[in-house]
């Protein structure tokens, strides 16, 4: 039984219990974080000294943060072959994605767009610098449109973790209304991704409680 402590209403987590749901584990979720609280006690901080959510314990064992990692930790340990490759040559292909969507596309759309748009409070806005985030991430996304030409998933037939560390950003990327780059072949992935009832069911959800309200 695996134990994730962090709210549905957080991406990371989205991720996370959407592998959870591809790998049809028994899992009990808390919630915590934002307005739920419980990522600054001591008990929480000894699990993930930066009060950041998600944290997973598969079986009372040590906590795991980074959703990442605690993806592929689950990869490495329910999934199959196709899910996380053990071929060198092949994984490192898939991790190569992930790695960038987390550090490149994942960043410029979360932090440079969406949390600027949505979440931060409307007064502390600068609408200088989300301009030109929503400039800089259009050469990103086209280079992800470009890689699902051979899709349908960033492993061609093969749906694969990478497609979970990328694809439970798209429910906010598509919905949330911005400038964004002319990408079919992203939009049909993310089409393709909404006919997984895991992904409807963890990835695809309101953050309408997140929003500023001023
Ligand atoms: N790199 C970390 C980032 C974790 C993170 O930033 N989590 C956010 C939610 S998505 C958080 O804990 N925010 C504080 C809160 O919810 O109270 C990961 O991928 O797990």
């Amino acid at each position: 039984m695996l134990t994730v402590y962090g709210r549905a209403t957080s991406s990371n987590v989205q991720a996370l219990m959407w592998c959870i749901g591809e790998l049809g584990l028994a899992y009990d979720r808390l919630d915590i974080g934002h307005a739920h609280g419980g990522n600054r006690t001591p008990d929480y901080l000894a699990m993930n000294p930066n009060g950041l959510i998600p944290v997973v314990r598969d079986d009372g064992g040590e906590p795991i943060f980074e959703s990442a990692a605690i993806v592929r930790y689950l990869a490495c340990k329910y999934g199959d072959e196709t899910f996380w490759p053990g071929d060198p040559n092949h994984r490192v292909q898939i991790d190569m994605w992930a790695e960038w969507i987390k550090t490149s596309f994942g960043p410029a759309f979360g932090n440079g767009v969406f949390f600027p748009m949505v979440i931060q409070p409307v007064a502390q806005r600068d609408q200088n610098a989300i301009s030109t985030a929503i400039e800089k991430l259009k050469p990103l996304a086209l280079i992800l449109n470009a890689r699902l030409q051979k899709g349908p998933y960033l492993d061609g037939e093969r749906f694969s973790y990478a497609d979970i560390i990328c694809g439970h950003l798209l429910h906010r990327y598509f919905t949330h209304e911005f400038d964004r780059a002319d990408t079919p072949a992203l939009r049909s992935y993310f089409e393709t991704l909404q006919t997984r009832p895991s992904y409807r069911e963890h990835a695809m959800v309101s953050y309408e409680p997140l929003r500023a309200k001023s």
